[in-house]
């Protein structure tokens, strides 16, 4: 879809149903021809927003009964006027009607997601809101849908109006005060605008936690488990899902391919990947396993590094993990000392500076309950950040406005640097609820939604 702004001046419509046989479906029509084309099926115009059982007429032949509603606008889902033609649900009547009503002048098939964009353009719902519909269209779990009915309902969008808010404040005073110093203006001191900016920062924190929850809630945890050849990755892997999907031997480079699994972890999906063992090779196939490995690390929100506690020293972390910690860049890590049934080393979880180690023994399932805690802990129980999560538009706005909010701060006694991240603060802000917009950013977000949403 290209949006082209005098598109909406046309009038659309679509079968907002799932194409197939059904109990019912449903043709929805939204612009200003919508009451012409009311005329046309119905013979008349129904009372407004009241559901009517009428014949649905083409070319004057009756083709169906149904439920019409028509809704004046700018009382609609649009902000247009709107008729819903609910059907019986035949692909021979849908289609019949919107051939029909699309061959009347100047009206056309609808866009994916145009009905949403329509609103969205007359201020029925923001961006958040529009974005929450697609969420909600597609989710998978009743937890989610409940987050998205609130994030619908505006209050995500409240809070970030609020924010607006503040900050137009802080703006327009601190502006007043350069511009009009003579003034009975009253002086905002340091204090003030140091503690407005620090509440700012840490709603704008609470906010970016809630979107990663809700990210965690919808496209659930994923956890690649990397390491050396033969430390025993894909027991691992075989033992946390429960059956045996991977290949076991004893003889390196046994696996290529990235195997994946998904298992539910508390209401929550973890995506599980096996990987090949990363080391220098001349095998051309395990060269093509290990530059799939590095691919799949790159999307992962959390790695568990596979060491061989028979092999491997556990003081020895910068010698033997560094190369790693490199190629895993800032993605959380947790360094599992596997075979602890050769090594006779206590299945435990401690700490090792900054990183979590836990002993287990993959052969004799010995350990995994720590693995399952472990993770639950970090990311179900609420008590840590994800770093690798770059799939929602909001999360690197949110991370732009902390980082001009933190900008802002140490710049405080500059007026001018200070407004200027006011500015951009705001702009984010406003980006995120769709106070500014460009078409492309409409085309991408919209695009994704079914025709007739
Ligand atoms: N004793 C013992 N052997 C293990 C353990 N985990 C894996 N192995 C053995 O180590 C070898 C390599 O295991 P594998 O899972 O294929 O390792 P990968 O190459 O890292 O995927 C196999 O012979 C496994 O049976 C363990 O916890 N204890
Ligand atoms: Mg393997």
């Amino acid at each position: 879809m290209n949006i082209n702004i005098n598109q909406n001046k046309d009038t659309i419509a679509a079968i907002a149903t799932t194409p197939g046989y059904s109990g019912i479906g449903i043709i929805r029509i939204s612009g200003t021809l919508t009451y012409n084309v009311t005329k046309k099926i119905l013979g008349l115009i129904p009372k407004n927003r009241k559901a009517s059982y009428l014949p649905f007429k083409y070319k004057n032949n009756i083709i169906d009964y149904g439920i019409a509603i028509f809704f004046n606008h700018p009382n609609s889902f649009t902000g247009e006027d709107m008729l819903e033609l609910h059907c019986h649900g035949g692909p021979v009547i849908l289609n019949t009607l919107l051939q029909y009503i699309i061959s009347l002048p100047s009206i056309r098939i609808a866009n994916p997601g145009e009905f949403s964009m329509r609103a969205f353009l007359n201020k029925k719902i923001d961006l958040v809101q529009a974005e929450s519909i697609i969420d909600l269209i597609n989710s998978n779990s009743l937890e989610f849908s409940k987050k998205l009915i609130n994030v619908f309902e505006g209050n995500f969008s409240y809070k970030i109006k609020k924010l607006i808010g503040t900050i137009d404040n802080l703006y327009s005073h601190i502006e007043a005060m350069i511009n009009f110093p003579d003034d009975q203006l009253e002086q905002l001191s340091n204090d003030t605008i140091i503690s407005t900016l620090d509440n700012v920062i840490s709603i704008v924190n609470k906010l970016n936690k809630q979107v990663t929850n809700n990210i965690i809630l919808r496209d659930g945890i994923k956890i690649v488990i990397i390491g050396r050849p033969n430390v025993g990755k894909s027991s691992l892997f075989n033992a946390l899902i429960g059956c045996n999907n991977a290949i076991v031997t004893s003889s390196p480079g046994t696996t290529r391919d990235v195997l994946r699994y998904y298992i539910n972890l508390d209401g929550i999906t973890i995506n599980i990947s096996d990987t090949a063992g990363i080391h220098n090779t001349n095998n051309f196939i395990e060269k093509i396993g290990i530059k799939h490995s590095l691919k799949e690390i790159k999307t992962a929100n959390h790695i568990l590094l596979v060491v061989d506690s028979t092999i491997c020293e556990i003081k020895k972390l910068n010698h033997i993990y560094n190369n790693f910690i490199k190629i895993v860049n800032n993605i959380p890590i947790t360094i599992i000392r596997n075979k602890a049934d050769l090594s006779h080393e206590n299945i435990s979880i401690n700490k090792l500076e900054k990183y979590h180690v836990i002993t287990i023994s993959a052969k004799l399932k010995k350990g995994l309950d720590l693995i399952f805690n472990h993770i639950k802990d970090l990311y179900i129980k609420n008590n840590y950040e994800f770093n690798n999560v770059n799939k929602h538009r909001y999360f690197s706005i949110l991370n732009n406005v902390i980082l001009h909010l933190r900008r802002g701060k140490e710049n405080y006694l500059y007026c001018d640097i200070l407004l200027e991240e006011l500015k951009y603060i705001k702009y984010y802000l406003d980006s995120i609820i769709g106070n500014v917009y460009d078409n492309k950013l409409l085309d991408k977000i919209f695009s994704k939604f079914c025709i007739g949403k």
